[in-house]
């Protein structure tokens, strides 16, 4: 792919309104653009994930960037890749870091699309040309201000509403969404929040009829959450559990929930989804994509994996506007009546506009073929 040079656009972006979960309140996001540039001047674009802090994961952007100054930018430089399908087993030496990993590695796929005059999303093999999509609430003081939130997206014509839950805002909480909105598609993620100990609580849940609750209980229990299936009606859907293709594996074979969210970061990239979306669909397990409050260039990340047959529940890409006062690519990505166009314009399908991207520009670090070797120091 003759890639000669990468450059990690740090940004910093103010969210339009701060997103709480169980884990915390977010105001700001810090983002790091990826960008691959190839020898005839050619970029493709990737966004890293990672979270300001290790709340959500283990990841944070800190230290995603110093894997990808260290690590994934210099393998890129140094190795010739054939397609962005061999990324993966480059990486594979170095443990984990998923969310940097995927970072480079998207920026790979969105230059090979670009390379060879295809869409992205006809390159990972989607069939789609429009996904579906919901939206995900954060915590909000009272439950009078979660239901004009709510409103105002089923309004929007968003396909599902998924409001985030925690232990003391949790079956009361949804009661009264559901007293106001019988048959709206409603879910609830807990990212985490609950233990066993809390069954009466998620069992509780099942009155309200909810498409699924997404991860209840701690990223490691995938026993745990077998159990919990069991004693439940609602479908549970895993997210923090699912961080590997063997993950998702050993969570399908447990029964330990019956749909996946799959976030191409958590799972170390496209590659990654893909293999995951293959067995899930061999499987009968249903897919949709997570978000993390990702800037245009993972949004259209997301959507290009959407297109796969078997994303068929409606994922977390929402509309820019719903992040964000200007997105960094144009056009933007527009949610029209809870659908999103899968562009068909080679690679990601949207423009990175530099001019928009300056405002949120801290720093761009450039790692060139020449200066790789020097920041790898095994054999
Ligand atoms: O658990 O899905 C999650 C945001 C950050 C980290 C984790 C999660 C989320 C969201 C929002 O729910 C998804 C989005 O709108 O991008
Ligand atoms: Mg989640």
């Amino acid at each position: 792919m003759n890639i000669k040079e990468i450059k990690l656009h740090q940004l910093l972006m103010n969210m339009r309104n701060p997103f709480t979960t169980s884990f915390g309140t977010q105001q700001d996001r810090f983002i790091t653009i990826i960008e691959a540039v190839d020898e005839n001047g050619l970029s493709g674009f990737g966004e890293c994930v990672s979270g300001e802090d290790p709340l959500y994961s283990e990841e944070f952007m800190d230290a995603s960037l110093i894997a990808m100054k260290k690590y994934f930018g210099p393998l890129i430089l140094q190795n010739e890749i054939k397609h962005p399908d061999d990324v993966w087993e480059l990486f594979k030496p170095f443990k984990r870091n998923n969310m940097a990993k995927a970072g480079i590695e998207g920026a790979v796929w969105d230059l090979y699309a670009k390379q060879h005059d295809m869409p992205l999303s006809e390159l990972l093999g989607g069939v789609k040309d429009e996904v579906e999509v919901g939206v995900s609430l954060g915590l909000e003081d009272t439950d009078e201000l979660l239901l004009e939130k709510i409103a105002e997206k089923v309004e929007e014509g968003y396909k599902r509403i998924k409001v985030k839950i925690k232990p003391g805002r949790d079956v009361e909480m949804i009661r009264s969404i559901r007293k106001k909105f019988k048959d709206i598609p409603l879910m609830v993620d807990a990212n985490s929040a609950y233990t066993l100990d809390d069954i009466d609580t998620l069992k509780a849940l099942d009155e309200f009829k909810l498409m699924m609750i997404e991860q209840p209980l701690a990223a490691g229990d995938l026993i745990d959450h077998a159990k919990l299936q069991k004693q439940i009606k609602t479908p549970i859907c895993l997210d923090e559990s699912i961080d590997s293709y063997e993950a998702a594996a050993g969570a399908i074979e447990l029964g330990s929930c019956r749909i996946i969210n799959v976030k191409v970061g958590r799972v170390g990239g496209l590659t990654q989804s893909k293999k995951i979306h293959d067995l899930a669909k061999d499987h009968h397990i249903p897919l949709w994509c997570g978000g993390m409050l990702e800037a245009g260039v993972g949004r259209l990340h997301n959507i290009a994996i959407t297109s796969l047959s078997n994303f068929t529940l409606p994922g977390d890409t929402a509309s820019s506007s719903r992040y964000w006062y200007e997105d960094i690519i144009t056009p933007e990505v527009v949610a029209e009546n809870g659908m999103v166009q899968v562009s068909n314009k080679p690679g990601i399908g949207a423009e990175v506009d530099f001019d928009k991207m300056e405002q949120y520009l801290k720093k761009t670090d450039i790692i060139t073929k020449e200066d790789a070797p020097d920041m790898i120091f095994y054999d």
